[in-house]
């Protein structure tokens, strides 16, 4: 079956590794053996194993196209990818053996790990999913490849000055990103801006033409995707704006040579720097030019192999699937629509039946302020083709729901892809909608929401095509390759199958009352912990006991993820101690980390209210052995690697019906965690899945929150008049007991939660929150109920896996299948 003729050259034993390994400090570095640092090591190690991942990528290349595979694109403006050396080395089963042949060169390889940079291409939690989604594919078998952007910053680095957030630019690529193979040939070339002009074929038919345009090269970067086992190795392609001979070449002409050179350098910023936000929507130009970037050189791309099997159109949809990452990616449907009307000259009709067979579009986040709108004046100016095809998908569109819908303007507006509230913009959420055969939400309470609460129209129109992929994420890089003790005790428990199927860890079950099996669990945990609580010391000079109660909050902060109600319940149980004298059963370490996008004033102040609050509780010598608050900057997936495994309780306390699914409480669950959560997002399946005694809820329900928000019944005075604890917490703020420097300094935050328009109503839930911790602190005193609850946690969280997410999306919305060797 197979016309491979692609033979392996490069071996994984310990000689050829090792030969290779020093071939590359010497002919790659050029640098002597005995000079070489662990930085260089790691990029020597890095080099000898591209080789490897490179041969099988070339291989897995051949397997996909000798049975003419149908391939998945996943577009994403954002992939969190973490350090990758350790993550190949993990899936290709080599760590061991590296860790040895390092050993004896005299390097420590978790040193020269550690010296690698996270690539930081992503925000939070969809640009992590994505990097699960390629590690799943890839482990799977399966045809999918990542495309997004080369950009040349990531993330902005966080660092604490006197409590507050400051942003440092965070270039990754400093020393180089071995692993990456550049791809000149494959080069593409995009045009933007420039003029449409109608003219007539000779037959008579209508020819618009776009003329004038600039464009950009969009240079490609691979990053090799190596699945579990290393039979498979994918990639992730990543394009890096370069300027054009052609850019703008009027100025060129005019002689003016200065100023041409200054507009190719500025064509260059397209993939300069990510956008720091999560939440907001804002029109930004570059915005926009980024992502009609990532979508236009990944469609060049796309078209270009597909015609290397095929000449036929029709086809497309049969053999190329693109999942769109929520709506950043939207403009495919119009792109699309451009390459086959315009350039294949397809009829529309058909042009738009394969576009829709095509395309699939996942929604994560139902915060309105977070739907992507763009100005019919900016897209006019940037991609004025574009916007002809727009209004006419649009017209041909409201044409079918004005028939369905006789005299229902109202709903016609609705559906519009154009608002025309005050000035005309694009809605790209109903672009991507339209656009796309499939519409799925992240969890099942987000899906059911994506189609009551964001789509209800269009749900009504097509429910068919509205469905659920729960997300998870992938046990190799969360438990494997960030918890290694467990990951040991697990193997012995149930045997190594759990990492490709880790259902199996429902055998632990079986262990859960087995108080040896307890011992050694707990005992696992214990070590992670003193590894953390060594990792605070060295960077806080905060000392912690690995015998405390560690209470993890670690995500981007936002107000509806309630970073503030966790530190009243601090505040709270820091007044009990010192104006009450009620200590609590065991003393508490409160971890926090996440960044709050620049220009997010309040959750600074979040920022700054913690550090704040960890200095009078960690100095008080009544609460100093008793609680502990640490704020470890700079979140980002190398550091969660390093958190999540030590963590006794996650917090997963976003407002009911705001955390459209949460990863990382998937995360921590299967690290042997306890979540103390909200009814919200993927919560819900997850307790779902280990059983209410195993799960801490609290608060109000999604339903509860809507009907009280929308009938506007919400009264925080009263719940704060009928309760003395929060008269309590809140009178130390306006008290300043908290801000002992600065009066006045968190004042703000009492007006906020007392506002009848707080719409996160932390206060709602105060009370509840603060009872289910007072179980926290009542079961985990209890030794060997706390172990039999994490030890279930674990065991159960099988469903979680990103294996079975993907396995879920190859059969309902790609069709694609696994294609083994
Ligand atoms: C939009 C417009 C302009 C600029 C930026 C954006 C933008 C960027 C990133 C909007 C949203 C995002 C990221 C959203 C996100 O990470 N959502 C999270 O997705 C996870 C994976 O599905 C879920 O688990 C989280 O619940 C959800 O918050």
């Amino acid at each position: 079956m197979s016309k491979s003729s692609f033979t392996i050259k490069k071996k994984n034993d310990r000689k050829s590794l090792t030969a290779d390994i020093r071939d590359h400090v010497v002919y790659s570095l050029s640098k002597e053996a005995e000079a070489a640092n662990e930085r260089d090591m790691g990029k020597a190690l890095s080099l000898a194993l591209r080789d490897r991942l490179v041969e099988r990528m070339i291989q897995t290349r051949d397997r996909y196209r000798n049975v003419k595979a149908k391939r998945m694109y996943y577009f994403s403006i954002e992939y969190l990818l973490g350090r990758c050396l350790g993550n190949s080395l993990c899936n290709m089963e080599l760590l061991d053996l590296c860790e040895d042949i390092f050993k004896d060169m005299g390097y420590d390889l978790d040193e020269v790990r550690a010296s690698e940079r996270d690539p930081a291409l992503g925000n939070g939690g969809l640009g992590r999913l994505a990097a699960c989604f390629l590690d799943s594919l890839a482990t799977l078998d399966m045809p999918g490849c990542g495309y997004g952007i080369h950009y040349e910053y990531g993330l902005f680095r966080q660092s604490i000055h006197d409590g507050y957030q400051k942003e440092l630019a965070d270039y990754w690529m400093m020393e180089g990103m071995p692993l990456q193979l550049e791809r000149p040939d494959q080069a593409v070339i995009i045009p933007l801006y420039g003029k449409v002009v109608n003219t007539v074929t000779p037959d008579g038919d209508y020819l618009p033409m776009w003329m004038d345009w600039d464009d950009i090269i969009g240079v490609p970067y691979d990053i090799p995707i190596v699945g579990y086992g290393g039979k498979t190795v994918n990639y992730l392609r990543l394009f890096a704006a370069r300027a054009s001979q052609n850019f703008d070449m009027e100025i060129f002409n005019h002689g003016d040579y200065i100023r041409a050179v200054q507009r190719k350098v500025e064509s260059e910023m397209v993939s300069k720097v990510l956008y720091p936000t999560e939440s907001v929507s804002f029109g930004k130009e570059l915005r926009l030019v980024q992502e009609y970037f990532l979508v236009a050189c990944g469609l060049r791309d796309i078209t270009r192999r597909f015609l290397a099997q095929n000449d036929d159109f029709d086809e497309f949809a049969s053999y190329v699937a693109i999942q769109l990452n929520d709506t950043h990616p939207a403009l495919t449907v119009v792109e699309l629509m451009r390459f086959l009307v315009d350039e294949k000259r397809i009829q529309w009709g058909k042009a738009w039946e394969i576009t829709r067979a095509t395309c699939a579009y996942t929604n994560h986040t139902l915060l309105p302020e977070a739907l992507e709108q763009w100005s019919v004046s900016l897209l006019e100016k940037v991609l004025p083709r574009h916007l002809q095809i727009i209004y006419e998908i649009n017209k041909r569109f409201l044409k079918k729901v004005a028939a369905k819908y006789p005299g229902d303007s109202e709903k016609v507006r609705r559906m519009s892809l154009v608002t025309e509230s005050g000035s005309k913009k694009v809605r790209m959420a109903n672009l991507a909608v339209i656009g796309s055969h499939s519409v799925n939400g992240v969890s099942a309470l987000h899906s059911k929401l994506v189609k009551t609460r964001l789509f209800p129209d269009f749900y009504e129109l097509e429910p068919g095509k509205f469905n659920n992929k729960t997300n998870g994420v992938t046990p190799r890089r969360w438990l494997l390759k960030s918890n290694p003790v467990l990951a040991r005790l697990l193997t012995d428990a149930v045997g190594k199958e759990w990492i490709t199927d880790l259902s199996v860890l429902k055998r632990l079950d079986a262990y859960a009352q087995d108080s040896e099996f307890k011992a050694l669990f707990m005992k696992a945990k214990r070590e992670n912990k003193v590894r953390l609580g060594n990792f605070i010391h060295s960077t806080l000079s905060i000392n912690v006991s690995p015998d405390s109660i560690f209470d993890i909050q670690a995500k981007r902060i936002h107000e509806y993820k309630r970073q503030l109600l966790n530190v009243l319940h601090i505040m709270h149980m820091y007044i009990q101690i010192v104006d009450h004298g009620n200590e609590p059963l065991s003393p508490r370490t409160f971890i926090f980390a996440g960044k709050a996008a620049p220009g997010y004033w309040e959750a600074k102040q979040i920022i700054k209210l913690i550090h704040s609050v960890a200095d009078v509780v960690n100095n008080n010598p009544r609460t100093k052995d008793l609680l502990k608050v640490a704020f470890i900057p700079d979140y980002r997936v190398s550091l969660a690697e390093k958190i999540i495994p030590a963590c006794d309780l996650s917090e997963q306390i976003s407002t009911a019906g705001t955390e459209a699914s949460g990863t990382g409480n998937m995360k921590f669950a299967m690290n042997g965690a306890l979540t103390i959560g909200t009814y919200d997002g993927a919560n819900i399946e997850m307790l779902e899945e280990v059983g209410e005694d195993n799960f801490y809820l609290f608060g109000l329900r999604q339903e509860e929150v809507e009907q009280t928000l929308t009938a506007h019944s919400y009264r925080p005075r009263e719940v704060y008049n009928n309760s003395f604890e929060i008269r309590q917490v809140l009178g130390a703020i306006l008290e300043n007991r908290f801000s002992p420097d600065d009066h006045d300094l968190f004042r703000w935050i009492v007006d906020k939660l007392l506002a009848e328009n707080e719409q996160y109503m932390h206060l709602a839930d105060f009370q509840s929150y603060i009872n289910t911790q007072g179980m926290v602190d009542k079961d985990y005193a209890s030794k060997q109920l706390w172990a039999q609850k994490a030890i279930l946690n674990t065991a159960r969280m099988g469903k979680f896996s990103t294996d079975r997410t993907m396995q879920e999306y190859a059969e309902g919305i790609w069709n694609i299948k696994s294609i083994k060797g």
